[in-house]
């Protein structure tokens, strides 16, 4: 059988069929296929398991993996990666005793990080996210999710998913683009929430959606951000315009957003540590992803967990993300992510090689082309200078990543 590239010798972490729920492992680890083989043709994958049971290949390529492991390519399904400004100041002040929200309400936060990404030109956007999109590339990310969300007005947000789209065309990776327009309130709009979200479904949503720089839309339901009523209003543009839907939902307290955004069928809710179970419920029922974001728990000395009992118990499948922002979590690192998800949060190495895999592709709606290592999605792969998956997850700043190919090569 002809294929264009032939990897032999090589272990295989499929994440084709992670167990979680009631089964999940208990503690043997990641499912490995110890002399594996995988053949891709067409940017795709074509086979993907033990070398005993592969048909013979004719390869335009062979490349022997000298027992090194394979598994899909890491997905980053939650980050605000492009924005222009930093927000270092503002962190030494929260070293000095500010509170997030305290800074929030006293004008900055969200809204300082809207000023500087108003003043930034599309290629400046650009330019300062492709230093943090090569941090994230060079741990083998494939793919990865960017969110609108710090320009706040048609314009500036637009110029933001310009600049997302840029990213896809300058490396080679998938990105999917999320609409965030309901993520702060721009001080032009104080005291008028509703009209602001006005904006957002009656104006914002069907001009950038027409334009077809939105993938998902997105919103920040809280006490500083939005009501839930205001993001159904967000949720229903969305759902006119056929785009799927994912939610900041219970990250400082409960609104109850999950379960809200479960019943417009949510790809994903985000945050989660204040969730509770008739949330976790809600999202085993519409298959609602649990985004985790372990690195704005630690950024923000968060010490309420996410219910990971009952989401396990519940089935939900979980994902794990970056959450790249300038204000609760300036981390460019999925490995570090992962570390934290099994530090912070007790998952699983299994939970966290299937949080940055297959469950980040379902977060992402793109479980059927990329995620696992499996025939017909696309040949997405990292290849690690690691015998077994639980060293991706246990060091803390290391990087023994050796290849990462995406679509093929
Ligand atoms: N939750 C977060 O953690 C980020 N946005 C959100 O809705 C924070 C964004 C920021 O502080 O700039
Ligand atoms: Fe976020």
């Amino acid at each position: 059988m002809q294929c264009d590239t032939l990897w032999t010798d090589v272990r295989l972490a499929t994440m084709a069929a992670p167990s979680h729920g009631k089964d999940k492992d208990k503690g043997e680890g990641v499912a490995v296929i110890e002399r594996g083989m995988l053949a891709a043709r067409d940017g795709m994958i074509l086979f993907a398991g033990p070398q005993d049971d592969a048909p013979a290949f004719a390869p335009g390529r062979q490349i022997k993996g000298e027992g090194r492991l394979i598994t899909p390519g890491l997905i980053d399904c939650h980050t605000h990666l492009v924005h222009g400004g930093s927000r270092a100041g503002e962190w030494q002040a929260r070293l000095a005793g500010a509170s997030y929200e305290e800074i929030a309400r006293a004008g900055g936060g969200i809204v300082s990080t809207m000023n500087a990404t108003r003043q930034a030109s599309e290629d400046e956007l650009v330019a300062s996210a492709l230093t943090r999109l090569d941090a994230l590339i060079a741990e083998g990310v494939t793919s990865i999710e960017i969110k609108s969300g710090y320009g706040l007005s048609l314009e500036a947000e637009r110029r933001m998913l310009r600049a997302a789209r840029q990213l896809a065309r300058q490396r080679r990776i998938t990105v999917r683009t999320t609409f965030l327009g309901a993520h702060a309130l721009p001080p032009e709009f104080s005291g008028h929430a509703d009209g602001y979200i006005d904006l957002v479904a009656d104006v914002m949503i069907p001009a950038l959606a027409e334009e077809g720089l939105i993938d998902a839309v997105d919103a920040f339901c809280e006490g500083i951000g939005f009501t839930l009523a205001q993001t159904e209003r967000v949720f229903t543009a969305a759902k006119r315009h056929g785009l799927p839907v994912k939610l900041h939902a219970e990250q400082l307290s409960n609104l109850h957003g999950a379960q809200m955004a479960a019943g417009y069928g949510a790809l994903s809710a985000d945050h989660l540590e204040h969730l509770d179970a008739a949330g976790v419920a809600a999202m085993a029922a519409s298959g609602t992803v649990a985004t985790l974001l372990p690195g704005a728990f630690y950024f923000t000395r968060e010490t309420v967990l996410p219910p990971v009992d009952l989401l396990r118990a519940a089935g939900v499948p979980i994902a794990l993300a970056t959450d790249c922002n300038p204000g609760t979590s300036p981390l460019t690192s999925l490995l570090l992510t992962m570390n934290m998800g099994a530090t912070l949060f007790r998952l699983t190495v299994e939970e966290c090689l299937a949080g940055v895999t297959i469950n980040a592709a379902r977060a992402l709606g793109l479980a059927g082309e990329t995620g696992s290592l499996e025939p017909g999605k696309r040949c997405d792969l990292a290849i690690w200078d690691v015998e077994h998956p639980a060293e991706l997850v246990y060091r803390m700043g290391f990087n023994p990543l050796h290849a990462r190919i995406w679509s093929g090569s």
